[in-house]
């Protein structure tokens, strides 16, 4: 499912105009019709098997297994016939042009919102080297990772990161998270119109959602959706405008699931019995609770649905309870 993102990153850095080569890593279990799907929009598709015998990364591997797709990641340092390069995430979504990254020195990252003298491994600024390459490597099978992925990796070899050189620290709106949208919401409000580059942190993925082209409204349980819904949106709209047509082509007869589904079909399948409310909140955009919050305290309650006396009622005894 990550090859989906990948896709609409792809597409949404083409959007914007990169003057950039777009180059994706994927593990060798993407399926055919995705990879067909990913060379269209990647100027180059490279297939990073670690379990491939005689690579440096095997041997890493076998001493830390427990490592695993970290390895695939720092691959992106054998890609030396380019000087420099700009690492992304599959779950993030480029909402300008952001070529200006490339006038900065590896290592260049912004920080994480979790613990801000670390910085976050969704983006970042390197220089492929076989010499940096081997001695990450070796870094791994010394020191291993202290949070067991790459950003554990990367941040115990490069180290002085936080103290170092300013220059290296990206501002925040190139890797802006929905947490940080939440818990830091007058930020946002301030500066989130600057935002260039989503970051969808956490388990749950833009495409762990369904979407009503339609209507152009998610769907499913977005009960714990901690991204804010406009770029949820924004994803949504390019994935199904630009990338579901080459995913379809590339399927032909084949059956896939493009996680768009129409609302109207959806209500039939459900049927008069389905209370009102769930009804309702399937056609609704999904507000975060902290929206809902909002909204309440303008006066705007939706007394018919989600804010109805039934529910309130329903929550008042659970917590009396
Ligand atoms: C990208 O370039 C095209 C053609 O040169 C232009 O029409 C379009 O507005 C540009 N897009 C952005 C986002 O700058
Ligand atoms: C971006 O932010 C998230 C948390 O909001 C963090 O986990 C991640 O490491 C950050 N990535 C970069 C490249 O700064
Ligand atoms: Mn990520």
């Amino acid at each position: 499912v990550y090859a989906r993102g990948a896709m609409v990153l792809g597409q949404s850095l083409k959007n914007h105009n990169t003057s950039k080569k777009l180059v994706a890593l994927i593990g060798p279990q993407v399926s055919e019709p995705c990879q067909s799907v990913l060379k269209r929009i990647y100027d180059e598709v490279r297939v990073v098997d670690v379990l491939d015998s005689g690579d440096t990364a095997h041997l890493a591997l076998m001493k830390r297994p427990e490592l695993g797709v970290t390895f695939t990641k720092l691959h992106c340092w054998t890609l030396t016939h380019y000087s420099k390069c700009v690492f992304l995430d599959a779950d993030i979504l480029v909402l300008s042009n952001i070529d200006e990254l490339f006038d900065r020195e590896e290592l260049s990252a912004a920080p994480d919102p979790g613990w801000p003298d670390c910085f976050n491994s969704g983006v970042f600024v390197f220089c492929p080297s076989m010499e940096t390459y081997g001695k990450l490597l070796q870094y791994c099978i010394e020191h291993g990772s202290f949070d067991g992925g790459d950003q554990g990796v990367l941040n115990g070899f490069f180290s002085n990161w936080a103290t170092a050189d300013i220059s290296k620290h990206l501002p925040f709106i190139y890797n802006l998270s929905s947490i940080a949208i939440y818990t830091y919401l007058p930020a946002f409000k301030q500066y989130g119109g600057n935002a260039k580059v989503v970051h969808f942190l956490g388990k749950t993925k833009p495409w762990s959602y369904t979407f009503d082209p339609k209507a152009k409204q998610i769907t499913g349980s977005v009960e714990k959706a901690t991204t804010h819904p406009t770029f949820l949106l924004d994803w949504w709209s390019l994935y199904s405008s630009a990338v579901v047509p080459m995913l379809q082509e590339q399927y032909g007869d084949k059956p896939f699931h493009s996680g768009c589904v129409e609302v109207s079909e959806h209500i039939c399948l459900i049927g008069p019995s389905e209370s009102v409310s769930s009804h309702d909140q399937a056609l609704q955009p999904q507000l975060s609770s902290e929206e809902r919050k909002q909204k309440w305290e303008q006066g705007q309650a939706d007394y018919m649905g989600m804010d109805s006396f039934d529910n309130i009622k329903k929550k008042l005894d659970t917590f009396l309870k």
